[in-house]
């Protein structure tokens, strides 16, 4: 090995308060699983001698429990991007120890080589393989690093022994020219590869290799309930409604999917579904559902930048890779989530909402329209983009106590232009060619709970003028009311003077 060999308290003494620090790793996959948690340890340290030592945090997605969690406890991250899932950070983020700003995963790679956030101190990257030349061979996601590696000043090299050799081959790294030199990305299918299997590093700037020896710490899904079950089943039926309507070609389009539970029973759906022929994939996290799919042999080919397994089916494709080499490809988040591929395949996108109102708008991140859950994510790279633009979720939460749709979202991360679909347990409201008040009368009697329906119908009649006719000291009825009383129901119109 041609790099010193570091503990992972040595590594971590390199990073400095106050250091711009980008990790490798799209979702727990891939993330650093060592020298995070021993520059949380040095966090707390130096807290306890009374000295400040909070880092800045750029990686591809979210991370893990070693990193964000860990960093997060030890209360050591200053500002964060792009998107997190960790119950300890979102706490940080929503008491404003953390300045997280939440960011389209396409756009952060080329915002730093832009030079809008500085200079790129350190890149801590987990590898499986690391050559005398400074060439090394990824994990299972990619995220950021082509341009992490690239700016870094200092690059920690995480090796880790869970990664077998065998990863050599099922990367595609590739850069873009940066404006006014860029030129089109060349992937006209989910297959094309255009890049390199490998990343190179300059050799001068590999400060030390770190051995961890993890999988990637990702518990498996929940099991299917009857609510996620029937929106899997709503969202097959739609398809293959488009696909004989001659909307959708008979030989399908590519895939998006996005993370969380409701989106792994869509992807269990489309197994079931028999008329959805075999399909492919681009996208931006592989999770567990969709191996099952490849094994099965109905999704064919998988362009992603991650792949986000619980450890379980982790351990399976690593020790199978041979079966997964031609059927998967792991890109950069740049290139999983470009805007231009997106639209020149086609994709068909499918994400989750927090809530949708029925005019179309679609909260994807806070928590009645305050607290940050997770993150936009890639979410907006491929619902402005896709053929399609479809979002799920069930139509009430907590019981029936919040209705996922509402008069109007508490928050908007993806606007009534992009949304051409909303399809919740109750069933589908195809938007496409609709105006406001007919978009309204659809999504209330085909995705609206039964028993908010009524109380949607009338607010719909409250609005007498405009376009969209809201009412707006009355459209966050829904969630005052659930502020008061805990249950959206208890809407009280006299309220608002009606
Ligand atoms: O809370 O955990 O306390 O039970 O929100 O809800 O139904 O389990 O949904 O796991 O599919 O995640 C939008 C967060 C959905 C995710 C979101 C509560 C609910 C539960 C989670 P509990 P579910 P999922 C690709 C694309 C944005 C990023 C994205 C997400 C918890 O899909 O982060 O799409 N998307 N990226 O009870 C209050 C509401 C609520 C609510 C649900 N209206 N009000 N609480 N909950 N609806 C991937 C990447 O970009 C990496």
């Amino acid at each position: 090995m041609a790099f010193p060999i570091l503990s992972a308290q040595e590594a971590a003494e390199l990073i400095k308060h106050d250091d711009n620090v980008g990790l490798s790793g799209f979702t727990a996959s891939g993330s650093p699983k060592v020298v995070t948690s021993a520059l949380a340890e040095k966090a707390i340290k130096e807290h306890e001698a009374g000295r400040p030592f909070k880092v800045n945090i750029f990686t591809g997605a979210s991370t893990n429990n070693w990193a964000d969690g860990a960093l997060a406890r030890a209360n050591a991250i200053n500002r964060r991007t792009p998107y997190q899932n960790t119950p300890d950070l979102r706490l940080r983020i929503n008491s404003h120890d953390t300045h997280y700003f939440d960011l389209h995963l396409s756009e952060l790679a080329q915002k730093f080589r832009y030079g809008t956030y500085g200079d790129l101190d350190v890149a801590i990257i987990e590898v499986a393989e690391v050559m005398d030349n400074g060439e090394v061979v990824l994990g299972t996601g990619v995220g950021n690093v082509p341009t992490y590696a690239t700016l870094a000043k200092k690059v920690i090299l995480e090796l880790n022994s869970k990664l077998p050799k065998g990863m050599y081959g099922m990367h595609d790294i590739y850069l873009p020219l940066d404006p006014p030199h860029r030129r089109e990305i060349p992937i006209y299918k989910p297959s094309d590869r255009i890049g390199s299997p490998t990343v190179k590093i300059d050799p001068a700037k590999i400060a030390g290799v770190v051995h961890s020896d993890s999988y990637d710490g990702i518990k498996g899904f929940t099991e299917l309930d009857d609510v996620t079950l029937q929106i899997g089943a709503n969202v097959c039926g739609f398809l293959v409604g488009e696909m004989r309507a001659g909307r959708l070609p008979k030989s399908f389009l590519p895939i998006q999917s996005g993370v969380g539970n409701v989106a792994n029973a869509v992807l269990f759906g489309l197994g079931d579904a028999k008329e959805i022929p075999q399909f492919e994939m681009y996208t931006e996290v592989i999770q567990d559902a969709v191996i099952e799919l490849m094994k099965m042999g109905k999704c064919k080919f998988g362009s992603t930048c991650s792949l986000t397994l619980s450890d379980k089916m982790e351990a399976e494709l690593l020790s199978n890779l041979d079966f997964f080499r031609d059927k998967v490809v792991i890109r950069p988040a740049e290139l999983s989530n470009s805007p231009e591929v997106i639209r020149r395949l086609g994709v068909i996108a499918m994400n989750t909402a927090l809530e949708a109102d029925i005019f179309g708008n679609i909260n994807s991140t806070h928590v009645v329209g305050t607290r940050m859950m997770n993150g936009i994510g890639g979410s907006g790279d491929f619902t402005r983009n896709g053929y399609i633009s479809i979002f799920s979720c069930p139509s009430i939460t907590k019981g029936g106590l919040i209705s996922n749709i509402v008069p109007m979202a508490s928050h908007i991360d993806h606007t009534e232009h992009s949304v051409d679909v909303i399809i919740t347990d109750q069933g589908v409201a195809d938007l496409r060619g609709l105006d406001p008040v007919q978009r309204a009368e659809r999504i209330i009697d085909n995705c609206a709970h039964p028993s908010y329906r009524q109380l949607l119908h009338e607010y719909l009649r409250l609005g007498k003028s405009g376009q969209t006719p809201h009412t707006l000291e009355a459209s966050l009825a829904f969630h005052t009311a659930f502020k008061a009383t805990g249950d959206m129901h208890n809407v009280d119109w006299s309220r608002y003077g009606f």
